[in-house]
């Protein structure tokens, strides 16, 4: 009898980085079981369109407030989030900066100049929203930051990112911790399992960004950007039933246990 291969294609989303179970549900007619066996095969193959974009690059305008006061009351965390109305905040350009030496060799220099922070207030609040259609292609985030001395990023209130500050809420009048020598290293921070917090459609990134002191620091800087990673790892199979290449009178059931790798 002439063999016959008919190849089901199936397209399955699975969670990343998770440990999946795929169940098929196989029928066949009564005419052709006798005569018929199945065989079992699975192949996996991806479709990237792309392996990292860039959500925002450095330089991006941003809605920001002058830390005179908290920037949200009575929540001092409401800023952070998505919801936020920051209509009435002020927009500017990164990087955000000043420098009372502008002559020295690591002078900082920007777009948008803060020319009534040195003495007048010790850090900036920073809001931006992007939007991601499939948040469930993004693998990684890729954040990027350069500071002088030290900031706590949040996305859609989330932390995912700290450097150089003490722990805990830092309020408005608050500082970095001790400066750092210059020049002050930029911060390159990959973020894992972003799906715990990104949402499809518009999500909100916030920077709270220190200087050391508040009349005893010479300059202060911030700058960021976002990129994102999509999973081009192809995913495992770490048990199939029946084996593959195994013949079945009757296949009436295909189980795989798949990881999908980060
Ligand atoms: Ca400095
Ligand atoms: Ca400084």
């Amino acid at each position: 009898m002439k063999a016959v291969d008919t190849w089901l294609r199936l397209r399955i989303r699975l969670p990343i980085g998770k440990e999946s179970a795929i169940h098929l549900q196989v029928s066949q007619s009564e005419t052709f079981v006798v005569a018929r066996k199945l065989s079992v095969a699975l192949f996996f193959s991806l479709v990237v369109l792309s392996n990292a974009a860039v959500i925002f690059p450095t330089s991006s305008p941003w809605a920001y407030f002058k830390g005179y006061s908290e920037a949200s009351s009575p929540d001092p965390a409401a800023w952070r989030t998505v919801g936020f109305n920051d209509s009435g905040w002020e927009i500017g350009q990164a990087p955000f900066y000043y420098d009372n030496q502008p002559t020295s060799t690591t002078a900082y220099t920007g777009n948008t100049l803060l020319n009534d922070m040195f003495g007048g207030y010790t850090c900036v609040f920073l809001r931006k929203t992007f939007v991601l259609a499939n948040v469930a292609d993004v693998s990684q985030l890729q954040f990027y930051a350069f500071s002088d001395d030290g900031f706590i990023a949040w996305i859609n209130g989330v932390e995912v990112a700290r450097f150089n500050m003490p722990a805990g809420g830092i309020p408005f009048d608050g500082a970095s911790s001790a400066a750092l020598q210059e020049p002050v290293p930029p911060q390159n921070v990959s973020l894992n399992d972003p799906g715990a917090y990104l949402v499809a459609g518009t999500n909100a990134i916030a920077i709270q960004a220190f200087n050391s002191s508040l009349s005893a620091s010479s300059d202060f800087v911030i700058d960021a950007s976002l990129s994102y990673t999509t999973d081009f790892t192809p995913p495992v199979v770490t048990t199939l039933i029946p084996a593959a290449g195994a013949m079945r009178v009757n296949l009436l059931r295909i189980r795989a246990t798949i990881l999908s790798l980060m």
